[in-house]
């Protein structure tokens, strides 16, 4: 298993779209036990193989407190969207930015599981958010593009500040 590095805002790759998976072979496993990893290291609740530099229709999420229920999902279709909800979102991507977004509340997904089985399955709540979100990001798409342009650009313009800021003076490595 591999921790990888996940690309941030406007990193133009995060805008690529992803190809469909033609077959779940021991190359795609490692790809979905690596995004685990590199989700549970964060710490994240979801991530698309699009922000680490992978552009294949692959998803992981999970939304308990101890790692127990990892879902994986290989091309993800959502079939159905019924109400609205709006949620304060976060993303990897986006580092220290959270904003309200209105997604669907309750989803119906078809997609293909770690093992390449076909499966359909139903969200709702949070989970239903994270799902939408990744397969956005799958489709090139970010939160913040809901936001408005005068928004996104002041993200932008202060992650760009952050970064530079972090280059002249990087975190210091713990001392083991
Ligand atoms: O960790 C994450 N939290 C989150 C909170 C609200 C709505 C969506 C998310 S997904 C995000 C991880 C991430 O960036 N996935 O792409
Ligand atoms: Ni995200």
């Amino acid at each position: 298993m591999a921790k990888l590095t996940i690309l941030e805002f406007p990193d133009p790759r995060l805008r690529r779209k992803a190809v469909a998976v033609e077959s779940v072979d021991e190359k795609i496993k490692t790809l979905v036990d690596d995004l685990l990893e590199t989700m549970y290291d964060a710490p994240g609740i979801g991530l698309a193989a699009t922000q680490v530099d992978v552009h294949m229709r692959v998803l992981v999420t999970d939304l308990s407190e101890d790692k127990s229920a990892p879902l994986v999902l290989i091309n993800p279709e959502i079939l159905s969207r019924d109400g609205v909800e709006v949620t304060e979102e976060g993303c990897l991507s986006v580092p220290g930015v959270y904003e309200k977004v209105e997604r669907a509340e309750h989803i119906t997904v078809k997609a293909l599981d770690r093992d390449g089985n076909s499966v359909e399955m139903e969200a709702h709540g949070l989970l239903a958010v994270c799902i939408q979100h990744e397969c956005d990001h799958l489709d090139g798409k970010l939160f913040v593009d809901y936001l408005s342009e005068l928004k996104r650009q002041r993200i932008r313009t202060r992650l760009q500040k952050a970064r530079r800021l972090d280059q002249d003076q990087p975190h210091k490595a713990p001392a083991i």
